[in-house]
Parts: structure tokens; sequence; C-alpha cells
């Protein structure tokens, strides 16, 4: 991808953040002022009174299919936002096919295989993340702990400020920016791992606040159609492919379904 295409993109989200608040309404996420939906810009859905909230504002859209794309919600200002998300999209869509191949072929399958489990009616999201500076930082969190759901996440970082962090063995570990550069992380989902039947994992992740600079992230996030056909034909494949690959989950949905529990009752504090 450009290097030009990733400064506008970054710049475009930017900008959008910069909007004044009754401006970014215009997109809001709760309908009629009440009803949150996924699309659109605002925070978390508050279910319960005593919810943590996270400290960030999200910008969420639908890019594809794109003739499912509900442009009510895409800002028309900063001008060229809707220019800039389109390519981005297209590029990010190159990227995580060059990826599946190569995930495929790790798996000793046909380098189709992956690609193939998403037709053109596969839904993908983009998301914008802004982390304003927090006074207390030890207090709260700009994305609290979480799997995705989505089968690869391609995630574009702030280049100067770090806050990412991915769990393993009970450690966080902190993703560190590249200097002058933009960096694009490609992230696991759950989708996938149901897919792979465990090789590739989706790492939990979370994301922390800074006292003093505003970070900003940008993602797009693939889904599969219909997980739990996909994992069924998977187990059949991996099997005849590769022997040592043997099933570990039984079924997609419960995997998806305890790894959110088990987040949702540790509530992995920072
Ligand atoms: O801000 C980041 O670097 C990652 C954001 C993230 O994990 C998410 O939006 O689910």
């Amino acid at each position: 991808m450009e290097s030009s295409l990733i400064d506008s993109m970054m710049t475009a989200s930017r900008d959008f953040f910069r909007l004044p608040p009754e401006e970014k309404r215009k997109y809001s996420n709760l309908l009629d002022g009440k009803h949150f939906q996924v699309e659109g810009y605002g925070n978390d859905q508050v279910k319960t009174r005593d919810q943590r909230l996270d400290w960030s504002d999200r910008l969420h859209l639908k890019v594809e299919p794109e003739d499912q794309r509900n442009l009510a919600h895409w800002p028309i200002h900063p001008k060229s936002f809707r220019d800039y998300l389109h390519e981005f999209t297209l590029k990010s869509k190159i990227i995580k096919d060059n990826i599946l191949w190569a995930m495929a072929k790790l798996l000793g399958l046909h380098e189709d295989c992956l690609v193939n489990q998403f037709t053109d009616k596969a839904l993908t999201y983009a998301r914008f993340n802004y982390y304003p500076p927090c006074p207390r930082p030890d207090l709260v969190l700009g994305i609290k702990p979480h799997c995705d759901v989505f089968a690869l996440t391609v995630v574009l970082m702030d280049k100067d400020v770090a806050g990412l962090q991915v769990l393993r063995d009970g450690t966080w570990y902190r993703v560190p920016t590249l200097s002058n550069n933009y960096n694009l992380l490609i992230n696991v989902g759950v989708a996938m791992e149901v897919m792979t039947n465990g090789v590739f994992r989706g790492p939990v992740h979370r994301v922390v606040t800074n006292a003093e600079k505003e970070r900003i992230s940008r993602e797009t996030c693939r889904f599969v159609e219909d997980i739990s056909k996909v994992n069924l034909w998977f187990h059949v494949t991996i099997r005849m492919a590769n022997k040592e690959l043997l099933i570990h989950f039984s079924k997609g949905m419960n995997l998806v379904t305890r790894k959110l529990l088990r987040l949702d009752i540790a509530e992995l504090s920072p």
C-alpha cells in the first residue's frame, strides 16, 4: 500500500475526529439519540449502569459489499474522506487475500482454500478509533481486552503513539510503533482460529491510554458469512491434508462464545 494513501487516510481520520461535536453527531451511532446501532460515530454501547466505558471515540462503517454501504454514515467532511476510505478498502482487501494465500500454504492446503471462503457477499467493516489524552491512564483503558470476532483485521496504527498490547501467558506485551512509518498490523480473529482448527490463534488484546498524547488507529475487519459452515468444511479438509492437525474445536460458535464469555468473566484489569 502506498505511503501517500496511508498518510492521506490517517490525516482524513484525524480531521474527522477534530470536527466540532455537533458535526460528528450527524453520524451518530444512536438512533433518535437512544437506540444503539453498530454503524456510525460514538462510544460503547451502554448495557448496564455500572459498566466501565472505553476511553475512545469510534466511527464504524460497513465498507463491503459495496452495494450495502450506508453512505448516510460516511462523513462528507473532510472532503476526500470517502474517496480515501474506498481506496483503502480495496488495497486492504489485496493485502488480506495475500495473507490468506500464505496462511493456506502454511497449513499445507491449496492456496485458494481460505480466500474462497469469502464470497463477494462477505461483510467488511472499517473502524476508526480516536483515543484522547487521558488524565488517569491507570484507571481506564482505551479499549477493554477482547478478541476480534472477525477472520482477519488490518490495523493501521498511529506512527508516533503506542498503546496496543497483546496478552500472552498472563503477561501484556506492548506492540511498538515503527518510527517514521505507519504500521500495518495484521490481527487474526476468532473466525480464523475456528477455520484453521486453532493453528492460527486470535490473540486477546487491549489498548492503554496515554496521559499526554492523543492516538488514532484505523482498521478493516473481514467477516465470513457463516462461521459454522466454514468450520465444518475445514474439519474435513484439514484432517485430510495434515493428519496431526487434530480437530480441537468441535463447533466454531462454541469457541467464539467460550472466548467471549471468558473475557467477560475475567474482565482483565489494566
Ligand atoms: O487501536 C488499536 O491499535 C487497536 C484497536 C482494536 O483493538 C479494536 O478496534 O478492536
